[in-house]
């Protein structure tokens, strides 16, 4: 801590000549109507985390809403300096108008390592237990901050709700476990739940290459100090010739870092990934606070753990605790739902969803379980926005289809020859089929139109919309096979996770997989003309071959055998209108969200070598015995 400007004041070095800065400025709190504390909370262990507290003037008997984050306590309560605490709390993790015309007292602290706060920071700091030996955690964290916040804040009315999106999203889960008593509601939204699986650092063992500047910036230092340097405009072509992610990293210094070691040493589903998934953590604790997760149907970031969560909450806690579960599930990119939601991209959804989430949705739930008088709240346990069709709908589970329950059938969608796509199985006779194209790794497919550009939240940057970008561009490309179906004359609904059945074959010894199910819009669309002929993905994934016969060791591929390839694909909530197709598109690379397979079985990919990325030549079934289809959850067929 640098004392000199206090020793400036105190001696100045020209007496007769003394600084214009003041010592110390206290800065002035008239016309305010909230005020603003900066304080440091001592935790179990010694160490004290900086919080920002920001009290309504006026305040008696407030509930308190609580933020844990990684990303600048300041920086979340400042993004524009105001003398009204609504304008002051502006953006990222802010629902605003919930928080400032709910009376709240927003707190949001710095977490341990980070920013104002001391001690040592861990990525996604486990439990307390074989992967954290440390007697912290930040469920520890989270139970000394609301002791101290209800003690030490006297507007208080002694009830604290956690909030938070992503990472912070993450740290809403942990205090599930051994929860303080003053904990009445907990918003997970968006949560980062299981980094292998599907969330931020692989989807089923393939490497978020795109996330290396994160790591970097995230970890290289307490503030972020480091910037990454690009060194090119286009990303695809800085990784391209990087040529594995491991040799990238080095360049960039990133053996120092603690968290990348650990992510280079761990790239099959091994424990270290799956005792940390708090899917896995919270399925063991029985849910006594009433908890909201929020997901969002076309989240870049985040698309598997909310949802993973909900499945084994749903799953495995006595009815009495299923009580306290609530989903909402909306049309959104990650965390979009604090912004307006009308459209997302090209994608138009008639009416901000974004606002209706916040307003009757999350505004009712945190009065009822943070107000002294709990107004009644009328919500129903699932609120699932029906993206094509464009309505809410209120379930009582999910996926439980229609308000009714009439709960979604698995049916599948079977890849025909001569890129047809359909609901009947492939006839017997049919003679031994398939498609092939030649994936090559000096050439791979990119998952969005170059120039993609950098993973960014401001000005330039798209990364938030990818997801609905048009595939058309895709479709067109030789070594991506495209399958459709007829136009539709009825609607099709889907409700839940289709599952891929891919049977394909690879001449090398490892590959990926990427399966995209998309609606085809209409050659002509009235009143928005340029979506005539607009391939949305409304779920796709990436599957790395290697993890075929189980997640935790990868093995290698047996060359040219028709093989069966099973996943799922993220949550979606469509009806595919009539007058539009159904696609399914499938291609062995999506560069350079995901690093390039080899194609050649390698024991780690992370540090293959530029002689083992081979052309590989891939063959995808769909013949009787041997059909590729995907299931989905069918709430209706009326074909
Ligand atoms: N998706 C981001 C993240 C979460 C957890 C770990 C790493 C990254 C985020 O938006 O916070």
């Amino acid at each position: 801590l640098c004392l000199c400007p206090l020793l400036t004041a105190q001696n100045p070095q020209y007496p007769d000549y003394p600084s214009e800065t003041p010592a110390r400025f206290v800065p002035p709190t008239a016309g305010m109507d909230y005020e603003s504390r900066d304080v440091m909370i001592p935790m179990r262990d010694g160490v004290k985390l900086h919080t920002v507290i920001l009290v309504p003037k006026g305040a008696k008997h407030a509930g308190i809403l609580l933020t844990r984050t990684p990303y600048d306590a300041t920086a979340l309560t400042s993004n524009t300096q105001s003398v009204h605490m609504g304008v002051r709390l502006w953006g990222y993790d802010n629902a605003t108008e919930t928080i400032v015309e709910g009376g709240y007292i927003r707190v949001v602290q710095d977490i341990r390592g980070k920013y104002g706060s001391e001690g040592d920071y861990v990525m996604n700091r486990p439990m307390h237990g074989p992967l954290n030996p440390t007697p912290v955690d930040e469920s520890t964290d989270t139970y000394d901050t609301i002791d101290w916040l209800v003690k030490n804040v006297p507007e208080s009315n002694g009830k604290v709700g956690v909030l938070g999106i992503s990472y912070d999203g993450f740290l809403s889960l942990t205090p599930l476990v051994h929860p303080h008593p003053a904990l009445k509601c907990v918003v997970p939204m968006n949560p980062m739940v299981d980094g292998w699986r599907g969330d931020d650092w692989f989807h089923n063992g393939a490497f978020r290459e795109l996330n290396i500047p994160y790591i970097y910036e995230q970890t290289a230092s307490r503030t972020n100090e480091y910037h990454w340097q690009s060194s090119s405009f286009d990303d695809y072509d800085m990784y391209l010739r990087a040529g594995s992610a491991g040799e990238l990293a080095k360049e960039r210094g990133m053996d120092q870092i603690g968290f990348w070691k650990k992510v280079a040493e761990h790239p099959a589903y091994d424990s270290f990934w799956s005792d940390q998934a708090m899917d896995r953590v919270l399925a063991k604790e029985p849910l006594t606070v009433p908890t909201m997760l929020v997901a969002s149907l076309w989240d870049q970031e985040d698309i598997y753990g909310a949802m993973a969560v909900y499945r084994a909450l749903e799953k495995d806690q006595a009815e009495s605790a299923k009580k306290n579960l609530y989903l909402v599930l909306g049309p959104w990119h990650h965390g979009q739902e604090i912004e307006d939601a009308s459209s997302l991209g090209a994608i138009r959804f008639g009416s901000d969803t974004g606002y209706y989430f916040r307003m009757q949705i999350l505004a009712p739930f945190l009065a009822h379980y943070l107000k002294d008088d709990a107004p009644a709240m009328h919500l129903p346990p699932v609120m699932a926005f029906v993206t094509g069709e464009n309505r809410w709908e209120k379930l009582e589970s999910w996926p439980s289809g229609c308000e009714q329950g009439c709960k979604p059938k698995e049916t599948p969608l079977y890849l025909e020859a001569d890129g047809k796509l359909g609901f009947a199985a492939p006839a017997v006779e049919a003679s031994a089929g398939f498609d092939e194209y030649v994936s090559d790794p000096a050439k791979p497919v990119p998952f969005r139109v170059r120039p993609d550009l950098p993973v960014g939240y401001t000005g330039i940057y798209t990364w938030p919309r990818w997801l609905v970008d048009d595939q058309r561009e895709f479709s067109g490309r030789t070594d991506v096979l495209s399958y459709s179906t007829d136009v539709l004359k009825e609607p099709v609904e889907v409700s839940g996770e289709p599952t891929v059945h891919l049977v394909a074959s690879t001449s090398g010894t490892d590959s990926d997989w990427v399966v995209k199910l998309i609606d085809v819009y209409p050659d002509e669309v009235a009143g928005q003309q340029e979506m005539g002929g607009y391939q949305l993905a409304v779920s796709m994934d990436i599957f790395r071959g290697r993890y075929r016969e189980g997640l935790s060791e990868p093995k290698a591929i047996e060359p040219n055998k028709p093989l069966t390839y099973q996943f799922a694909l993220p949550t979606t909530n469509h009806v595919f209108l009539p007058g539009h197709r159904i696609m399914v598109q499938v291609q062995s690379s999506w560069f350079p969200l995901y690093d390039r397979n080899p194609q050649t079985f390698v024991p780690n990919i992370f540090f293959a070598k530029s002689g083992d990325y081979q052309k590989a030549t891939q063959r995808v079934y769909h013949a009787a015995g041997e059909a590729s289809f995907i299931d989905l959850p069918l709430v209706s067929v009326k074909q």
